[in-house]
């Protein structure tokens, strides 16, 4: 089944109106006021939809978060059952400091086709199209990962570039691709726009590399089964956490996770710019109005196109 076209102008007005509520606080230094703006404004879409949605991904867990929490029911209650990975305002850091690449974000497929994936870290290696099947893994380390990518893309380990975020837990990936001369492009947060980076007619990277957000995984997955593209994924799980991801219902804790484990069946993925960055332009405010971009993806339609709209305020 697929979901019915008419959802994506829907869903691309949830991630408009929330990058529009997060708009207020850009430079401001308030990190939790952008991200409460955003997921205020995007609560509010989403419940004129005409589905019964679940969120999958969402703020956090219920005892933690006020709204998009896991599990909370969205929309007007009738229609599709849909699921929905939101990250209302992926960014808060680059809002809040003025810098490029804030957006917010979501991803939709038929109920039960998106892992649930707890709030934790999720290692993952992610690479673009036209290579061959399950290429690289991740218990293969990063030498022998960047020699088998190297072959496959005929290239030598010195013309390859890896984007990477840089955070000390990433020092021996660092340490590695430093020996093999590859170039490395740094990314200081936002991992969904920096696995990206590897998809598209002349990527900036060849491979994404390390450790971040599982929420961040799951909705980059959604994005790479339209676009194309590999990736694995772990989730990295403290003793605390084992037990939340057993709730949500992952048993096999050590589980590593292609596209097709994340994400299953159609896909709708929107992403709209706070500030400008890799996916999209940022919102440009005017007295009355506002105008604001939205890359769209929708697998079934094979809709891959960035909308521009203009809103009164
Ligand atoms: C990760 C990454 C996100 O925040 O969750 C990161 O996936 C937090 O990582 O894209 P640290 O705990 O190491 O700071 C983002 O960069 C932004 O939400």
């Amino acid at each position: 089944m697929a979901i019915n076209e008419s959802f994506l102008n829907k869903f691309i007005k949830a991630t408009e109106f929330a990058a529009y509520g997060a708009s207020p606080f850009i430079g401001k230094g308030n990190k939790t006021a952008a991200d409460q703006g955003a997921v205020d404004m995007m609560r509010n879409v989403l419940n004129t939809i005409e589905m019964k949605g679940t969120i999958v991904i969402g703020e956090g867990e219920m005892d933690e978060a006020p709204m998009l929490h896991i599990n909370e029911k969205v929309g007007k209650n009738i229609g599709p059952e849909l699921d929905i990975a939101v990250d209302p305002l992926e960014g808060t850091t680059f809002t809040s400091k003025g810098l490029p690449n804030a957006f917010s974000v979501l991803a939709v497929a038929e109920k039960g086709n998106l892992l649930s994936a707890p709030d934790t870290y999720m290692e993952k290696i992610i690479i673009g199209k036209n290579l061959p099947k399950n290429l690289l893994d991740l218990d293969y380390g990063v030498k022998k990962n960047i020699k088998i990518l190297s072959e496959a893309m005929n290239k030598k380990s010195s013309d390859l570039s890896a984007c990477v975020m840089k955070r000390p837990r990433h020092a021996h990936i660092i340490k590695i691709l430093e020996q093999l001369d590859v170039k490395i492009n740094y990314i200081t947060d936002g991992d969904i726009a920096g696995a990206l980076t590897v998809i598209g007619d002349k990527p900036k990277n060849d491979i994404y590399i390390g450790t971040g957000g599982g929420p961040e995984g799951v909705i980059v997955a959604a994005a790479l089964s339209c676009l194309g593209g590999q990736m694995q994924g772990r989730l990295v799980l403290t003793d605390k956490e084992i037990i939340r991801a057993k709730k949500l219902g992952i048993i096999d804790l050590k589980k590593k996770y292609n596209i097709d484990e994340i994400v299953k069946g159609d896909v709708i993925f929107c992403a709209s710019g706070v500030t400008t960055g890799d996916l999209a332009k940022g919102i440009k405010n005017f007295k009355d109005k506002f105008e604001v971009t939205t890359l769209a993806l929708h697998k079934s339609q094979k809709i891959n196109k960035t909308f521009t709209n203009t809103y009164k305020k």
